[in-house]
């Protein structure tokens, strides 16, 4: 099994998944991981368009099987090795609207955001000024969703740490880069610390940085981001 993917909030839901899944018991010696650089357009080329039409990471390619969006391939691995990440019956359809929530609306507009608020570069601040306050206001709104959930229980879905979770958190943690300001809402960031902390998401963000950087990022690799978010989102530029 083929993990292709990069350094970015979509990859590290998928390698947060396959820790989840080595912290579970599952022995996941055999996924192997291809880095894509996205800054250099791997994602276009003929091989990779092939395995994913949409040009995007992460891809899961599973022998003859190739699956392609990141909510999608925690769907298929939460299938494929039975752990509580995914519960059956009545309880996963707690977890799987979730899921589908993080990536219908969650994704969009803390990306979104994220790209306005730090690599369209080729856009002046008047044009800016709109969608930093359509996508800025869409990611609070999504925000005190999360909190009120958090109010009746532990985590997104439910009493358990689950594939919703893993979909929401590397969208979230990043709130200072994305500029969406969540300190009013202490559910949400203790949330965050929870799922901070468990040895397996430490390892999942940690595909692809260097180790020290995890949660703050040095100036160099910010820097770094910044120049490839901005080619990525000014393509031709
Ligand atoms: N909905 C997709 C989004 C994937 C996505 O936007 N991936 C970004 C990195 S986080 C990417 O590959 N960008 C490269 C590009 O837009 O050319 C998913 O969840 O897999």
């Amino acid at each position: 099994m083929e993990l292709w993917t990069s350094a970015t909030p979509n990859g590290w839901k998928v390698s947060i998944m396959i820790e989840e899944l080595i912290e579970a018991g599952i022995d996941m010696s055999h996924v192997k991981v291809r880095h894509i650089n996205l800054a250099k357009g791997e994602q276009f080329s003929k091989e990779f368009s092939e395995r994913n039409p949409n040009q995007k990471i992460p891809v899961l390619v599973d022998n003859e099987i190739s699956v392609m969006e990141s909510c999608a391939i925690l769907h298929y691995l939460g299938e494929k090795y039975p752990t509580e990440l995914l519960p059956v019956g009545k309880l996963k359809w707690e977890v799987i609207p979730w899921v589908y929530w993080q990536a219908a609306n969650v994704g969009p507009a803390f990306g979104n955001k994220l790209s306005y608020t730090r690599y369209m570069d080729a856009i002046s601040p008047e044009k800016k000024a709109h969608p930093l306050e359509r996508f800025g206001k869409e990611a609070i709104r999504l925000v005190t969703i999360l909190n009120d959930q958090l109010k009746e229980q532990p985590w997104l879905a439910g009493n358990t740490f689950t594939i919703a979770d893993i979909a929401l958190y590397p969208w979230l943690r990043a709130w200072k880069w994305s500029k969406v300001d969540i300190t009013p809402y202490p559910l949400v960031m203790s949330w965050i610390e929870n799922v901070r902390e468990r040895p397996g998401v430490g390892r999942g963000v940690a595909y692809g940085v260097p180790e020290g950087e995890l949660d703050q990022w040095s100036e160099e690799r910010k820097a770094e981001y910044r120049k490839n978010g901005s080619i990525i989102a000014n393509p031709g530029n």
